[in-house]
């Protein structure tokens, strides 16, 4: 485990349709991130936000990929910031803002991790392309990016693709996954562990197996956890909550035998939206479950 965490918030709501998410970096912040991490022993070197333009400034001039340009703009400084912070040695913890951010926080990592794989915790495959959309939103396609399918300039966020391969990609907690979506992560032959899967094989099982997945022939893993992975009870504050999700055991037991493999290198807490939230209550579980990647333990 690296000894400096290097925080940067992504106040990103237009990679879909539901306002107050651009608040999430703040709702973390403010549920003790820094003096969380701090007591675990680690230096904890704030970076402040990068710069996300207002929705009320800029058209929806496409409807296929909402506001394609001013995503694209804050992926390239997202991406080389994280890539800079990487290469101070540091371990990046990307505060979203949606799930489009994903987009920018790999091609950060994977300049500098060029094996890299990724742990996708989210009730949804986010696998989705301009092709496939069911909703313009960016932030369903972002995995799909990240393996190189989709739209050019997304893409090649960073001036490279794609950033991982998808061997070397796994999928946790999906319950909601569009009918083309499904498609693509077949054919791409993707690991995606549902909730079926927890539920019938245990959360241990498909961890062990998530890790050996991610990190076979790679240098590292990024976690990108979604927090509407985590069931509705515990996780109510983001835009697409989805019944019957992962618990906060089972999400807790994630993180510690992620923080055992020794593998993770960067992780993106993503879609918490305090305005949809109960008493910060979404931005607090984000925290607890990030302690618990980064070795916080109940002994
Ligand atoms: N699959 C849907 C779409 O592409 C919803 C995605 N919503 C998410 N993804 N919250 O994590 O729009
Ligand atoms: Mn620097
Ligand atoms: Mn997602
Ligand atoms: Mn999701």
């Amino acid at each position: 485990m690296k000894k400096t965490v290097s925080v940067i918030g992504v106040p990103m709501d237009l990679g879909q349709g539901r306002r107050g998410v651009d608040m999430g970096p703040y709702a973390i912040r403010y549920a003790s991130l820094k003096e969380r991490i701090e007591r675990l022993g680690l230096t904890v070197n704030d970076q402040g936000n990068i710069n996300v333009p207002t929705a009320e400034t800029h058209d929806i001039d496409n409807q296929k990929l909402k506001y394609l340009p001013e995503v694209t703009r804050v992926s390239e400084d997202l991406a080389a910031k994280v890539a800079d912070v990487m290469a101070d040695g540091h371990f990046p913890i990307i505060l979203g803002g949606d799930h489009s951010i994903a987009i920018g926080s790999i091609a950060g990592v994977a300049q500098h991790v060029k094996k890299l794989g990724v742990i996708w915790f989210d009730a949804h495959g986010d696998m989705n392309t301009e092709d496939t959309t069911p909703s313009g939103n960016i932030h369903g396609m972002p995995l799909a990016c990240c393996i190189g399918i989709g739209n050019e300039t997304l893409v090649n966020i960073g001036g490279y693709a794609p950033k991982l391969k998808p061997e070397n990609v796994v999928i946790v907690g999906a319950r909601s996954i569009d009918p083309e979506e499904r498609e693509l992560i077949r054919a791409h032959n993707i690991t995606c562990f549902t909730m079926h899967e927890i539920d019938k094989l245990g959360i241990a099982k498909v961890m062990e197996e998530a890790i050996r997945i991610a990190s076979a022939g790679t240098d590292g893993i990024h976690l990108s956890l979604d927090l509407d992975s985590i069931d509705p009870d515990m996780a109510p504050g983001v835009g697409t909550p989805v019944l019957g999700g992962v618990t906060y055991r089972e999400g807790h037991l994630a993180m510690e035998m992620l923080f055992q493999s020794d593998k993770v290198v960067s992780c993106d807490l993503v879609e918490v939206n305090p305005i949809l939230d109960e008493q910060n209550k979404t931005a607090r579980t984000a925290v607890d479950l990030v302690c618990s990647l980064l070795g916080e333990s109940t002994m």
